[in-house]
């Protein structure tokens, strides 16, 4: 760690005047000098911090937060030390992307989303106070008011809130959670001063702004163009959100779900009420269609983790990408260890970035972890795609991106595909079985809208100071139901911090990127569906098989983080804008039908 100080201390001093006709020139050398120091950092930092999510323990916090520390430290010196390259004309566009990439640290690959304070002490606390948050999530338990029940993890609570149907027993799992981050609020605020003070000191304003100008548009365009993706969806989301919302009513009840009033957060199947899709079997517009329960099929034909993961596997495959390495297969945690505490939150890593991939799930055999395999897998293709790129390369052209390369693959799992590898029987036989097809996916992917957008809208107003910590979980509540149309079942006070009871609000993963991926899946479908030569409805496309389509998807996915993300966009779609026409498309069947469902009734909040 010294040493690298001592390497940037010297880049610093190197003049910055015109070099010699076959010399390296100046900028070219720092930027190298900038690889090299970062990929020593980083690939410190993300072993240890894959040894500590894999093993919480107090001592493998410690390790993790140290070399975090040191990797934000070296980060934002590189940082400070780019900005003299300010007024130079660079040597050439690689280079210049690279010094502008790391301006803003937070659109980098590894490590934390922040920039670090310049004082050691407060880098050494920031990486504690993450390495703490991350901590008590993935520890968080649920035993009962008294403290004497049977204790319950997320992943147990979350078995409740898809299952049952008993207003009482899903107010418990859901209350339940949300006191495991009642104690993170003080440890929230202070990581917001620092991750601020950090920004400050590199002339942001915030830490929002900084992420909101990872976007390569100017923070302003880019918080504008996502109220312009939104209010493109805003209307089919209403329309769901009424139909779901009587549907509800008949089972529980015009007291407790009433008319133009937000629905309880609860009864949606899901802890943050973020997609639901468990809901599916009670709300199947069009009962004795051919069944479409692929969970049910995972658990009668005994799918383990392995086969759901070579499933994934085969699909990425069939495009025509190489299988993946052996050490996948041994380094990757697929199930949930019994002897110690790990992070379940899934998610994909390249430890050494050098295609060293590996998944951290703790899979179950139902079919939302079989589609988050297929997102997992895809972020591993990602990063093996642009391994070879310098480290500073090395990400998605946007993070949104990341995020939307598995999901639009898993847009390819149709009842065709499911049927041809054993976990569906029979297609859906008409436009009535098309229907119930599509609401189910629309309650995956269109009900999960609104709640990827305010995430970031309420993390945004924290960073800004337009809400206090005194004002956090009101804040919360207010966008929640401004967007997406939840109330919380139970009253709430400042003494609950229920921002904190999703993950990546305690570990500080920015969450717009999802709600970019949400609508840019759906465009990458469209395009990759054409590539490999499909001309019926959008959404009856899978393009399993097609290396035509698996060709075009690489051609964008070795880019990396290389060049601005409209050029990247335009690889695969054609276009240097995203837009949710493809979305609307896909979902033209299901839009007709919610209308005339929902004609006439008392919709909205
Ligand atoms: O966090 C994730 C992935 C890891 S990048 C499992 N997702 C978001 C969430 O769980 O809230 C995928 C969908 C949205
Ligand atoms: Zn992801």
């Amino acid at each position: 760690m010294i040493s690298l100080l001592v390497l940037a201390t010297a880049l610093a001093a190197a003049p910055v005047t015109a070099a010699p006709a076959e010399a390296t020139p100046a900028d070219a050398l720092f930027i190298d000098g900038a690889n090299a120091a970062l990929r020593r950092v980083w690939v410190r930092s993300s072993s240890a911090d894959w040894v500590r999510q894999t093993n919480i323990t107090g001592d493998t916090e410690f390790l993790a937060a140290e070399l975090n520390a040191d990797a934000l430290a070296t980060l934002s010196g590189l940082t400070r030390q780019s900005l003299r390259f300010d007024t130079v004309r660079a040597s050439s566009p690689a280079v210049a992307r690279q010094l502008q990439l790391l301006r803003n640290p937070s659109v980098l690959a590894a490590g934390l989303p922040v920039v670090s304070p310049t004082d050691p002490a407060k880098q050494a606390e920031l990486a504690a106070i993450s390495a703490r948050l991350d901590g008590m999530y993935g520890k968080g338990k649920w035993c009962g008011a008294d403290g004497k029940q049977k204790c319950r993890d997320l992943g147990e609570l979350e078995e409740v809130m898809a299952s049952s149907r008993n207003w009482d027993a899903l107010l418990d799992a859901w209350a339940g959670w949300h006191t495991i981050s009642r104690e993170m609020r003080p440890l929230y605020a202070r990581l917001v001063e620092l991750a601020n003070e950090g920004a400050r000191g590199l002339g942001w304003k915030d830490t929002g702004e900084l992420w909101r100008a990872g976007y390569d548009m100017p923070a302003a365009d880019f918080e504008a163009d996502t109220d312009r993706l939104w209010g493109e969806v805003k209307p089919f989301y209403d329309q769901l959100h009424c139909y779901v919302r009587a549907e509800l009513q008949k089972r529980y009840g015009k007291e407790r779900v009433p008319d133009r009033k937000p629905i309880p957060a609860h009864l949606l199947g899901n802890m943050w009420a973020q997609s639901w899709d468990n809901l599916y079997a009670d709300l199947e517009p069009f009962k004795g269609q051919p069944s479409q329960d692929v969970t049910g099929a995972l658990v009668a034909q005994q799918w383990d983790a392995k086969r759901m993961v070579k499933l994934g596997e085969g699909f990425f495959s069939s495009l025509g990408f190489e299988p993946l390495p052996a050490s996948f297969w041994e380094r990757s945690q697929f199930v949930k260890p019994r002897d110690r505490e790990v992070v379940c939150h899934a998610s994909a890593w390249d430890v050494t970035f050098a295609a060293d991939l590996r998944i951290k799930m703790c899979i179950k055999p139902n079919e939302e972890d079989l589609v988050t395999v297929h997102h997992e897998l895809g972020h591993n293709y990602y990063q093996r795609a642009y391994a070879g790129l310098p480290i500073l390369f090395q990400n998605g052209a946007n993070d949104g991106f990341h995020e939307a390369i598995g999901d639009a693959i898993a847009l390819s799992i149709t009842p065709g595909y499911l049927k041809q590898v054993g976990l569906l029987t029979e297609l859906p036989r008409d436009d009535k079985g098309l229907i119930d097809v599509q609401l189910k996916r629309a309650l995956a992917k269109v009900a999960f809208l609104p709640f990827a957008k305010l995430v970031d809208q309420w993390r945004w107003d924290v960073f800004s100071g337009k809400v206090p910590p005194a004002r956090y979980n009101q804040a919360w509540w207010a966008l929640r139901e401004k967007y997406q149309g939840v109330a919380p079942p139970v009253a709430r006070s400042e003494a609950d911090f229920d921002p904190g009871a999703k993950y990546h609000i305690p570990a500080n993963v920015p969450y717009t990127r999802y709600f970019l991926a949400a609508i840019y899946q759906f465009q990458f479908h469209k395009s990759l569906c054409e590539a490999a030569g499909w001309k019926g409805p959008l959404h009856q496309c899978s393009i399993y098989g097609s290396k035509a389509a698996g060709k075009k998807l690489n051609d964008m996915l070795k880019l990396g983080m290389s060049k601005p993300w409209p050029e990247a966009y335009a690889v695969l779609t054609g276009s240097r804008k995203a837009d949710a026409k493809a979305l609307l498309e896909y979902f033209a069947p299901l839009r007709a039908w919610l209308a005339k469902q929902t004609a006439g009734r008392a919709c909205g909040w």
